[in-house]
């Protein structure tokens, strides 16, 4: 399906995907009421060089996976939304580096988003789908869901914990690959959180760990690990592209299709040990 060999895929989504947050100096940021929201640090200067890193996704497949203790001990954990991890260690793990949430959550639930402890652990960082290669002043006026008073309001209730804005140009160049790669044409809708958390991850680690991304021999059409929902659509993409992100995924999968079937794990490398 994939065009390139996973070497020159790799490279590509090196040099291609910018992955960066949004900066006091960004545009529209750049209001001294803006200078005391976003924060000072960066990312990385945040959460240090980091070796082996794991990245969970919120599939139905990882219920009674036991994967907890091996999820755990990586240097940082990545999850997703609304994911919990109390009543699910055993199969999820208790660690939580970051948590990257999608717009619609932090504005549509707002109210469980800014009172519920879950999100108080970690990093967070927040997306939102921004129209097709705009510039950022073109989205700041008009975001998918206008997030940033919720933000906003979190920053001031938690002033302390780590909160960024990925800045919104990742998710087009993210997709460019994909549709580059994919013979048939791919929605236009930006990848999901899963693709962007990899990728985010791939940026900061040396090697990353992905987990029931690409279904094991547990597969279901349960939705999430945490909800008693069906919906095979959670698994196979309805709005973003998500088979076209799981193809692109398994092309890149240095690990073995017995882990892949046994513990839904791929293993990518991180880019600073890509070498082009
Ligand atoms: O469901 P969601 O995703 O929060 O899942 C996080 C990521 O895990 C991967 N996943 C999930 C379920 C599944 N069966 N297989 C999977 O591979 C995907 O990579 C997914 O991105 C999102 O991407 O942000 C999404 O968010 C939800 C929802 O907004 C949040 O959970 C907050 O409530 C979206 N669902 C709806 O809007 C109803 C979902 O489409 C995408």
């Amino acid at each position: 399906n994939a065009k390139l060999s996973p070497e020159k895929l790799l490279c590509q989504l090196r040099d291609r995907v910018n992955v960066t947050m949004i900066q006091r100096s960004d545009g529209p940021f750049g209001t001294s009421e803006w200078q005391q929201y976003l924060p000072g640090k960066s990312l990385s200067d945040t959460v240090g060089h980091l070796g082996r890193c794991a990245v969970v996704s919120s599939a139905g497949s990882l219920k009674s996976s036991r994967l907890g203790q091996e999820i755990d001990s990586h240097d940082a954990v990545l999850r997703f939304n609304g994911a919990p991890v109390r009543g699910f260690q055993d199969d999820v793990g208790q660690k939580t580096t970051i948590r990257l949430v999608n717009s619609q959550l932090v504005t549509v639930e707002e109210q469980q988003f800014l009172r519920e402890s879950l999100y108080n652990t970690g990093i967070l960082i927040v997306w939102d789908p921004a129209p097709y290669h705009a510039e950022i002043h073109e989205w700041y006026r008009k975001p998918d869901y206008n997030f940033f008073e919720s933000y906003k309001a979190y920053r001031r209730t938690h002033p302390e914990q780590p909160f960024y804005i990925l800045n919104p140009k990742m998710q087009w160049q993210l997709w460019d690959i994909l549709q580059e790669n994919s013979l048939e044409h791919i929605q236009p809708n930006p990848p999901s959180s899963g693709m962007l958390g990899i990728v985010i991850m791939m940026t900061l680690c040396d090697q990353v760990d992905v987990y029931e991304f690409l279904p094991s021999k547990r597969q279901t059409d349960i939705c999430h690990y945490y909800q008693k929902f069906h919906d095979h659509a959670c698994t196979m993409g309805a709005y973003h592209p998500l088979l076209f992100e799981k193809n692109l995924v398994k092309h890149m999968n240095q690990g073995t299709d017995e882990d892949i079937y046994t513990h839904g794990k791929v293993t990518l490398p991180g880019f600073q040990k890509v070498h082009c």
